[in-house]
């Protein structure tokens, strides 16, 4: 067996007082928090696109970062060091999952049936390195942005021919996952959307990919994949305007197309701040609406505009993110994802364990302090009293929908002015820190 982190061992929960750099100081796998262990609570996945095909390239340089995994001439000789070392990796960090993209994990040939035999070849590797290490795919997708065939959308495309081939990709990528015993299946549309509507017909681009969907449902179902679809909304990056913008674009899109029953959300954190919300506004619209489904966990950068894709570290949003999905049931086949890559200056591949390892600590604090809030419940006790005037009286004869314009105007007329109540807001902040 390759090593192509030498010197790098298993990492180890060592607890809070720690000064080792490569040990988790909160993620304790086995701990237990309400009634599930941490890693059942959290199921942390590591990304293979980011994390082991980036190299630290932008638009203003190539990569900075050389990996002992892609030294040779043969792309496929490449593909097969690289599976060995997300493996490696995988297993020494500790993560229970790892998700993909078709041509992350294997290059694409010169034609469709190519590439599909590249895959194969790849999948059989990577099917024997799960058993053997009892990691498991999260989910699979299908890169349809990168070629230039895709320019101009995939399933969205003015040209039928392009739609055609997203769908052969996207068919072999869901024979894989499926293969692979994925436990989801992801849509991003990457370049679903335009650069500008004076060569755009909006509508039909939107019948084409609900009924595209549709085709994915049905091909789901064909050859028996249990896996759950996702969509993952993004306002924009790379097109000006993506159609799966946001969750509640994307919920009203489901609604739309008859998709709601097969689809639930895989919301990222850096598309939400995108998209103009918070990261817990786009939870919490899924919880409220049961659309949540799983979780990309990165951070932006409030003084960039763009898709920074950093490794999450603020508590603060790791707790109100986990203090709502908590709410929400917690993650069945979901989880969290690191959809994140490493600044272009950390070249080292020691730079990718202190990068996840923050991370996994990060949420696990995340997780600790959203268990207090619960069991503690005066933020609970705080809204549930808020809307208390809901329960009884007019309030509750408004929600059973007895009364209409007419009596509520009677009733006004009778009481007068409604006594109002402050929001505390700043108090309910001031008790968000004592738990963090
Ligand atoms: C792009 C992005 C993708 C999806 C999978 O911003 O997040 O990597 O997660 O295609
Ligand atoms: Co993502």
């Amino acid at each position: 067996m390759p090593d192509f982190f030498p010197g790098i061992g298993k990492i180890k929960y060592e607890g809070p007082d720690s000064r080792n750099p490569l040990a988790f100081k909160h993620y304790n796998p086995k701990q237990k928090v309400l009634g599930k262990n941490m890693a059942e609570h959290l199921r942390f996945a590591v990304c293979y696109w980011h994390t082991f095909k980036g190299l630290g390239g932008d638009p203003f340089g190539p990569g900075t970062m050389i990996r002992a995994y892609n030294q040779s001439s043969d792309p496929m000789k490449v593909a097969e060091m690289t599976i060995q070392a997300a493996f490696e990796f995988f297993t020494k960090l500790g993560v229970q999952f790892w998700c993909f993209h078709d041509r992350d994990i294997a290059p694409e040939g010169d034609t469709l049936a190519e590439t599909n035999r590249r895959l194969d070849k790849i999948v059989s590797l990577a099917k024997k390195l799960q058993r053997d290490s009892g990691i498991r795919c999260l989910w699979g997708t299908t890169n349809a942005f990168s070629h230039r065939r895709f320019m101009a959308g995939a399933s969205t495309n003015p040209s039928p021919a392009v739609f055609a081939y997203a769908a052969s990709q996207v068919k072999k990528a869901m024979e894989i996952t499926h293969a692979l015993g994925g436990a989801g299946y992801v849509f991003w549309g990457g370049r679903e959307g335009y650069e500008s509507l004076l060569n755009t017909d909006l509508k039909r681009e939107f019948d084409h990919l609900g009924q595209f969907l549709h085709m994915a449902v049905d091909y789901r179902k064909k050859i028996r994949f249990r896996g759950q679809l996702y969509i993952e909304p993004k306002p924009k990056e790379p097109t000006k305007h993506q159609y799966d913008s946001d969750a509640g674009n994307c919920h009203a899109f489901l609604q739309q197309y008859g998709l709601v029953p097969h689809f639930k959300l895989n919301i990222e954190a850096n598309h939400a701040t995108l998209a103009g919300h918070t990261f817990q506004h786009e939870l919490a619209y899924c919880v409220a609406n049961r659309i949540l489904g799983s979780v990309d966990a990165n951070r932006g950068d409030l003084l960039l505009g763009w898709d920074t894709d950093q490794f999450p570290t603020d508590v603060y949003e790791t707790t109100l993110a986990m203090y709502t999905i908590l709410r929400g049931g917690g993650f069945t086949t979901g989880g969290l994802n690191f959809d994140a890559k490493l600044r272009r200056q950390s070249i080292d591949p020691v730079d990718l364990f202190h990068a996840h390892i923050g991370a996994m600590d990060a949420f696990a604090r995340g997780l600790k302090n959203a268990v207090k809030m619960l069991k503690d419940g005066r933020l609970e006790r705080f809204v549930k009293a808020r809307y208390a005037g809901w329960n009884k009286g007019l309030g509750a004869q408004i929600e059973s929908g007895k009364v209409g314009f007419p009596e509520l105007e009677r009733y006004t007329l009778e009481h007068g002015e409604p006594a109002i109540q402050s929001g505390r807001q700043e108090m309910l902040e001031n008790l968000l820190n004592e738990y963090i």
